[in-house]
């Protein structure tokens, strides 16, 4: 998206990118690194290496929402996000995100360091639409169905490229009802958030789409489920799947990849971005 600039805490984000989101998650049971940065030392450790690797911003989340995950309970969340963004905000020079959907969770975090609040029930909760607002933070806003829990029986769509678009453009009403100008506002299409792996690969081949709604996006193809479909690889193995993805997103314009493995999307995002601004007569003078 030509001419499009964004605040997040101290940096400005702006140019044709794009700039990597590193996923920091500090739970038992993400999809594909439960339990790993539970420790917050063990998270803190992680996300400073993922800023040395290259990552933009980073994005710590306290709850898995992989299909089918528990839900957490509210001051579970804040013990286990806060003290992670209180460390990670004194000795990274990135901003940081946190990834909730809940009101108090967004607040305390907000409090802690965070300047960007990730919520991938795209502010259907107008509590935290009321956070977001009152402490003039921008936010993501994901497009998904039904809640973790259920959002497999909401993946049917006739049109699900002009759905996720109808969707993502009611959200952006719910922001400015609120009170969030769409200035603070990034998108995202929300890959395997209600959505089968066939919805997830059409969204990426008409990524270029969604850009009628305006606004920068951010897509998370990172060890998804459709990256197992297509190639047969565990969870684990994915990472070859998730930098051909990242290299799509790359291509269709996207601002921003979230990502685990920063380093590796690094250098796949860097070679498709020289393609994608190649010159077009490289040797006239
Ligand atoms: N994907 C996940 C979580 N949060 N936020 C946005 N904006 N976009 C995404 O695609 C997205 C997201 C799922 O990945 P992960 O955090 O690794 O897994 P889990 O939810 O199991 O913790």
């Amino acid at each position: 998206m030509a001419g499009w600039s964004i605040r997040i805490g101290a940096r400005v984000f702006s140019g044709p990118g794009p700039f990597l989101m590193g996923v920091v998650n500090v739970t038992p049971d993400s999809f594909s690194d439960g339990g790993r940065f539970l420790d917050p030392d063990a998270a803190v450790a992680h996300g400073e290496r993922l800023v040395a690797e290259g990552a933009g911003l980073l994005d710590v989340g306290g709850e898995s929402t992989r299909p089918g995950a528990a839900a957490v309970g509210i001051a579970e969340e804040i013990d286990r996000v806060v003290p992670v963004i209180e460390r990670l905000s004194a000795r990274v020079a990135v901003p940081i995100s946190v990834d909730t959907s809940k009101a108090a969770v967004a607040l305390a975090a907000i409090r802690a360091g965070a300047a960007l609040v990730n919520d991938v029930q795209g502010l259907r909760d107008p509590a935290v639409a009321a956070v977001v607002a009152a402490e003039n933070v921008p936010v993501v806003l994901m497009h998904m169905r039904g809640t973790p829990a259920d959002m497999a029986a909401h993946a049917a769509y006739r049109d699900v490229v002009g759905e996720v678009i109808q969707e993502l453009s009611e959200a952006l009403a719910r922001a400015a009802a609120a009170g969030i100008p769409a200035e603070r506002v990034i998108l995202d299409p929300g890959l395997g958030f209600a959505k089968t792996a066939e919805h997830n690969l059409l969204l990426l081949k008409r990524l270029a789409v969604l850009r009628s709604l305006g606004r920068p996006l951010l897509v998370g193809p990172s060890r998804k489920s459709f990256i197992g479909k297509v190639t047969g690889a565990a969870v684990e193995d994915r990472l070859p799947g998730t930098l051909a993805a990242v290299a799509a997103c790359v291509l269709a314009g996207v601002e921003f990849v979230r990502v685990h493995d920063v380093a590796a999307a690094r250098q796949a995002a860097l070679v498709a971005a020289a393609i994608r601004d190649a010159a077009e007569t490289p040797d006239s003078r």
